[in-house]
């Protein structure tokens, strides 16, 4: 069985980070180590959130590991909160990281054009340093523009060439392969057909230099925790085995599903969304 390790908080209430990670990934059959940054109440959209650091655990927890010689055949960071967590992960990467571990950094810290609560854009930049140590890097359009210091431009706004430029700008920091959430063109693109109205996933891979990408309808409603949920199950199908580009088609399908059950509900909550009620769906898709 594959082995992942995944370092993000606990948000007790809030369908994010940890609590979306460790039953997603588990469910397909990868075990899932964890290393908790902090223990929120709820996530940061909540008012009046509590907050209990846990950075000085971490060290502790690496050295352990390290005398017991384990291994994992990935490393998967998601959102972190503070400069001193961003280090520490570039030594888990050091440490734990090589061929034979895959590092996947969600730079985790911002959605349509802002960043989080407590964010700043020099986080921003340190972030983009610990993505530079990642194999694969897992950005939405409003994370990749922080990250690179230029304006944000939402859906539909900007075409091909640009967008282009953002991927191979990001991967030019250190990642080998970048896989761009959120992307939508006004229209078709040289590269890029049946695009209109539609919203997906283009991935650039900087040792072939080849893109690849993945449209799909459109969801008109915006959730929490949702690119937490794409990239467990990204890290998941990959370490089954899927392709690139089957791992993020998958993250992508998955994450509408989800949606989709969740305002099927009349009275459903806002603060994130249902997955827990399409794992058959998901388990489905990986058995083909
Ligand atoms: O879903 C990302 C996330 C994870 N963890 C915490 C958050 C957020 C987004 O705001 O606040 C604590």
């Amino acid at each position: 069985m594959k082995r992942v390790v995944t370092v993000q908080d606990i948000s007790c209430l809030g369908k994010c980070s940890l609590t979306v990670a460790l039953p997603i990934i588990s469910a397909m059959g990868v075990e899932t180590c964890v290393i908790p940054t902090a223990v929120l109440s709820t996530h940061t959209v909540f008012k009046g959130f509590t907050f209990h650091d846990l950075t000085g655990e971490i060290a502790p927890v690496m050295e352990h590991w390290k005398k017991e010689n384990f291994r994992f055949d990935a490393i998967y960071t998601g959102y972190l909160g503070s400069f001193e967590q961003l280090e520490l992960m570039k030594k888990l990467i050091a440490d734990f990281g090589g061929r034979e571990t895959l590092a996947i950094v969600d730079p985790c810290m911002a959605d349509n054009g802002k960043l989080y609560p407590g964010f700043t854009q020099e986080f921003a930049f340190a972030m983009a340093k610990l993505c530079g140590k990642a194999d694969i890097v897992v950005p939405n359009m409003t994370e990749a523009s922080f990250m690179l210091g230029v304006p944000y431009r939402a859906g539909g706004t900007y075409d091909e060439a640009y967008l282009k430029k953002i991927l191979r700008d990001i991967a030019a920091m250190g990642a080998k392969k970048v896989v761009l959430k959120g992307v939508e063109f006004p229209e078709d693109q040289p590269s890029f057909k049946n695009v209109a109205g539609k919203i997906g996933i283009v991935a650039y891979d900087a040792e072939k230099d080849t893109f690849s990408s993945y449209f799909h309808d459109k969801v008109n409603q915006n959730f929490h925790g949702t690119g937490d949920i794409f990239a467990s199950v990204f890290t998941g199908a990959y370490l089954r085995g899927l392709t690139l580009e089957e791992s993020y088609s998958l993250a992508a399908d998955f994450v509408v599903e989800a949606i989709k059950e969740t305002i099927s509900h009349e009275n459903h909550n806002w603060y994130g969304v249902d997955f827990e009620a399409v794992f058959p769906y998901l388990v489905k898709r990986l058995e083909k």
